[in-house]
């Protein structure tokens, strides 16, 4: 990047000597700190006594607190600026060379212009700050598609949440030295500290700029410290950075999770699912079966890399270290898992405090306590009327603390995925299960996914929204490319007869009462049994206008509480429904326009005609 600006002398000075030899990794710290001004350069080695000192210096400064070391050991809790709490998708932006290759779903932004307004931005914005080198690996070390980063940022939250959601440090600056490419990220808080000036507690700008250019892989990102918009080697890295990457490389960079599920009889299935954000996928990843005899395995609860391996198969890994799990309606009924994952080392957002230390949301537990600190800080009672953690507060834990962690989590060689799964929350329309008819269809059948919009990010929630493949904010080119990217893919997997079967789920389907039809967490590996039957050629199926639906005595449903009716329900389309549903699915294809590919246009059509 062409820096703006940028005075001739840094101000800072290193304190740690940094352990590389590469002059392009000198040279880009070397650029950042003349352009930003910072107080001091901190090379970040992955230490545990590192983490401990950034940790204190978070106390120190009121960022977070720490929690009872009796009840939560070695735990903290941070509390956001009530104005940074969320992913900023209108504040996102490709920078493409050209604005189609960004697409519809992207704010597109030209390069130029948008690197002259972050020079400005960043110009001296980490005065009076640390600026923190975080080299991070995503990816197991070893493997095929996994890729390294720097990220520099003047935010201490962040380096911790990084240290936890990435192998950072050494072990990726040990990988760049040996030869390796890496991707810049660079991020401020944009909140510059006069001399003498005393900080916040959550120092961000009320001008947010979350920005990538994926020709170059590059990330800037200025103003918030929260999530997805400052943790660049997630969304930023691993979805929109890498998504090109992998376009261009012939790859898959998804936001999915991962999970092994084993059979009473010993079939082994991994599974790939995309949902939206704050849809069920960490819950599916960490589930406890409710059927006998069934494990479930944790691979990963939110991105997935996918390559074809020399045998044609398709494998992946998940490419992060840990969890950024939503907290709310997380509790020992719906994700025990998830709740003993968290005993300790876990960095909370945004969650309410208990009186003796501890933490809280809505959903941990019934009864509610009498009296919280709730997350602006505030005493908080039931009858405040308010949530006490905010609907977006979030966890942050590493994944070998996870009891259900597959073995395989931090294998280089991944795992070959047999089914991938799409998935919205709708509360009709969309059945249970459905399996798709080919790769193509299953391909549409993720273009056109639909989901009720959640508190993950800005809008209305419940308003219902097209994301096709769940990546509508982070594929990082235009969404009409990514299908056809799926389509080749699914070309070459057929060359080798290894096409992984595709469905799509719906947990959330309601009745008129709006209550939901299916109990969902558990119950749902009656849904990947049947799943697992269908790879296995085991069960039969009815066919729909969209897909092969699973007839009533195929699901086990022994043991629910659920009327047949209710069942029969669940388990069918309504032509009427689902004709409507192709007709706006055919908006979103005129909307896209010419990168549309044939193929999907022509499922869009014999949708229609079987609706007929
Ligand atoms: C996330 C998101 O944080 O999708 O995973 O918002
Ligand atoms: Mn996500």
């Amino acid at each position: 990047m062409t820096l703006l600006n940028a005075a001739d002398v840094p101000t800072a000075t290193p304190h740690r000597v940094p352990e590389t030899t590469r002059a392009d990794v000198l040279a880009f710290v070397a650029d950042i700190a003349r352009l930003t001004k910072p107080a001091a350069i901190h090379w970040c080695d992955g230490s545990l006594a590192e983490r401990e000192a950034v940790l204190s210096e978070l106390v120190a400064a009121g960022t977070i607190e720490k929690l009872n070391d009796d009840l939560r050991p070695n735990s903290y809790l941070a509390r956001s600026d009530e104005s940074d709490v969320a992913r900023v998708e209108s504040r996102t932006f490709i920078c493409s060379e050209s604005e189609k290759d960004a697409g519809p779903t992207n704010n597109w932004a030209d390069p130029d212009e948008m690197r002259a307004t972050l020079g400005g931005l960043f110009t001296e914005s980490m005065r009076g700050r640390t600026m923190y080198v975080v080299p991070f690996l995503m990816g197991p070390v070893g493997s095929p598609v996994t890729r390294v980063g720097i990220e520099i940022t003047d935010s201490p939250y962040v380096v911790a949440s990084m240290g936890i959601m990435t192998r950072m440090g050494r072990i990726a600056l040990d990988v760049i030295e040996a030869g390796a490419d890496w991707v810049k990220a660079v991020h401020s808080v944009g909140a510059p500290l006069e001399h003498g000036e005393a900080d916040v507690a959550w120092p961000s700008n009320p001008t947010k700029y979350i920005t990538h250019f994926p020709e170059t892989r590059e990330i800037w990102s200025f103003g918030s410290a929260y999530g997805g918009n400052a943790l660049l080697g997630k969304k930023s890295f691993a979805l929109r950075i890498a998504s090109a990457m992998a376009r261009d490389e012939g790859w898959l960079a998804e936001h999915m999770m991962l999970v092994k599920v084993t059979s009473p009889e010993g079939q082994i299935a991994h599974i790939a699912a995309a949902f939206p954000s704050a849809c069920g996928k960490t819950n599916f990843a960490m589930m406890q079966p409710t059927l006998p005899g069934w494990t479930v395995e944790t691979l990963g609860d939110d991105i997935v890399w996918m390559w074809v391996d020399d045998d044609g198969r398709l494998r992946g890994i998940n490419p992060e270290a840990g969890f950024f799990g939503v907290a709310p309606g997380t509790g020992m009924k719906t994700n025990p898992v998830a709740m003993q994952t968290l005993w300790g080392n876990t960095l909370f957002t945004n969650v309410a405090r208990t009186d003796d230390g501890d933490v809280w949301w809505e959903g941990m537990s019934k009864p509610v306590p009498q009296h919280l600190t709730d997350w602006r800080g505030q005493s908080w009672t039931p009858e405040s009327g308010t949530p006490a953690a905010h609907p977006n507060s979030r966890f942050t834990v590493a994944i070998d603390q996870c009891p259900s962690a597959a073995s395989e989590w931090n294998d280089p060689r991944g795992v070959v995925i047999d089914a991938i799964v799409f998935g919205g929350r709708r509360s009709d329309t969309m059945p249970l299960v459905v399996e798709a008819r080919s790769w193509e269809h299953g391909v549409y059948l993720g273009a056109t996914m639909a989901s009720e919009r959640t508190a993950a990010a800005e809008g209305v929630v419940g308003e219902l929204r097209r994301d096709p493949f769940a990546m509508a904010p982070f594929t990082g080119y235009n969404v009409g490319d990514h299908w056809s990217h799926w389509l080749h893919i699914g070309e070459r997997l057929a060359a080798s007869g290894t096409q992984p079967h595709i469905f799509h789920v719906n947990w959330f389907r309601r009745d008129s009462d709006g209550s939901f039809l299916w109990p969902g967490f558990g119950d749902n590996i009656r849904v990947v049994q049947w799943m697992m039957d269908r790879l296995a050629g085991r069960v039969g199926a009815s066919d729909s206008p969209i897909g092969a639906l699973p007839r009533l005595g195929d699901l086990t449903l022994d043991g629910l509480d659920m009327t047949i009716e209710a069942a029969h329900q669940i388990l069918t389309v309504d032509s009427d429904e689902i004709r409507a549903d192709a007709r706006d699915a055919h908006n979103l294809f005129a909307s896209v326009g010419d990168t549309v590919p044939a193929a999907l246009m022509r499922e869009n059509a014999r949708t229609l005609q079987l609706c007929d």
